[in-house]
């Protein structure tokens, strides 16, 4: 006998996307509606009896109300025993607000919005078990909301299960500490045979499968933006009677993005450029690369013939060039000036006695004085 949860959590949908071209934002924005379907789909084909969401499903507590409805039918393909919904800090919890009421009158029978601090008791598989609940009733605050679960000793004979959004310390800097903070040595210290936290954009453990952790963060499950470098994923995870677990990494993402650098040396070539995205799907990757080197004049002034190609490879690409120079050589000097003049001279004895640099620098000036004139 075994509870089966699948854990998911930051979904953000009603996030915008504007700085991205409208075919692309709109793919984005429909991506995240995604990653919920994928979630309930791969929780039925595991066979899971609890859909487990640890806050922020949505990007703000003004999310449009057919987005909300659309969620709670999205939820309701879901055949295990129950969803649990906790609200996050982007989707606070208040009894006033217009997108918890939508969300409650709208929501599959075996929803439960656990929106106090407390424990709430199930039996799944015949295992009883007790979740303590802590959701967010802000969107910031420099305290956790788990301090009340401190003050109680969890009963042994039940699977004791903590639901919680906010930082974790040692898994992402939280630098003004403003997001219900919390530390691993805190979360173990109450107990738990699991605690599923949501909130921090990074999976954790980074392992794919383990067989230790009892806490998981499960990160976003449809990557959101350059800085998220992960797949995009939720936590399978098994607990046995004896309170043994398994949990796997199970991928939901469709897009992700790469935010790399690229150090390039005389030549520009598409699989040279290619080389870091190997074993990807280019038309779901949105890439920003940012190029570092010296090129070959050639290469350098035949640059977009390379470059251009990348746009049709992937989703969306920026370069930045930022850092991308020409090489500088002694046939540079020899196109631009009549040997035996005096920049000739110059350049020639520059390049010769100190490094190509320094030569260059002194190359541009020239050519900016000379265009001058
Ligand atoms: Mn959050």
């Amino acid at each position: 006998m075994a509870i089966r949860i699948f854990h998911i959590s930051d979904i953000h949908i009603g996030m915008k996307f504007q700085r991205y071209p409208d075919t692309l934002r709109a793919n984005l924005i429909e991506s995240r509606f995604g990653a919920i379907k994928k979630a309930v789909a791969e929780a039925d084909r595991l066979g899971c009896d609890v859909l487990a969401i640890t806050g922020d499903i949505f990007e703000s507590i003004k999310v449009a109300k057919r987005d909300v409805i659309r969620v709670t039918e999205i939820l309701r393909a879901f055949s295990g025993d129950y969803v649990w919904i906790l609200p996050g800090n982007h989707d606070y919890y208040d009894q006033q607000l217009q997108l918890w009421q939508t969300f409650n009158d709208n929501m599959p029978d075996n929803c439960v919005l656990m929106y106090e601090n407390r424990v709430y008791n199930f039996e799944v598989q015949d295992i009883k078990v007790d979740v303590y609940a802590s959701p967010c009733e802000s969107k910031h605050s420099k305290v956790n909301n788990i301090s009340w679960v401190k003050n109680i000793n969890p009963d042994k004979n039940r699977m004791n299960i903590l639901l919680a959004h906010g930082s974790i310390k040692e898994i992402s800097p939280d630098l003004n500490n403003e997001y219900f903070p919390m530390t691993l040595g805190e979360l173990n210290a109450l107990g738990m045979d699991l605690c599923l936290i949501g909130h921090t954009h990074v999976p954790f453990p980074l392992s794919q499968e383990t067989t230790t952790d009892r806490i998981y963060n499960a990160g976003t499950p449809e990557p959101d933006g350059l800085n998220y470098r992960f797949d995009g994923n939720g936590w399978y995870i098994e607990l046995d009677q004896s309170k043994n677990i398994y949990a796997k990494k199970i991928r939901l993402g469709t897009y992700k993005f790469y935010d790399i650098n690229v150090k390039v040396n005389d030549q520009l070539s598409e699989n040279e450029l290619l080389k870091p995205f190997e074993n990807e799907d280019l038309e779901k990757l949105i890439v920003r690369i940012h190029l570092d080197g010296y090129l070959d004049q050639e290469h350098y002034e035949n640059r977009y013939e390379v470059l251009n190609v990348l746009d049709e490879k992937f989703a969306y690409v920026e370069i930045d060039e930022m850092a991308l120079k020409p090489k500088f050589t002694v046939e540079t000097i020899d196109k631009s000036f009549t040997k035996g003049s005096v920049p000739y001279a110059l350049l020639m004895k520059l390049i010769e006695e100190s490094d190509g640099e320094t030569a260059h620098l002194a190359y541009e000036l020239m050519m900016e004085v000379m265009d001058n004139d």
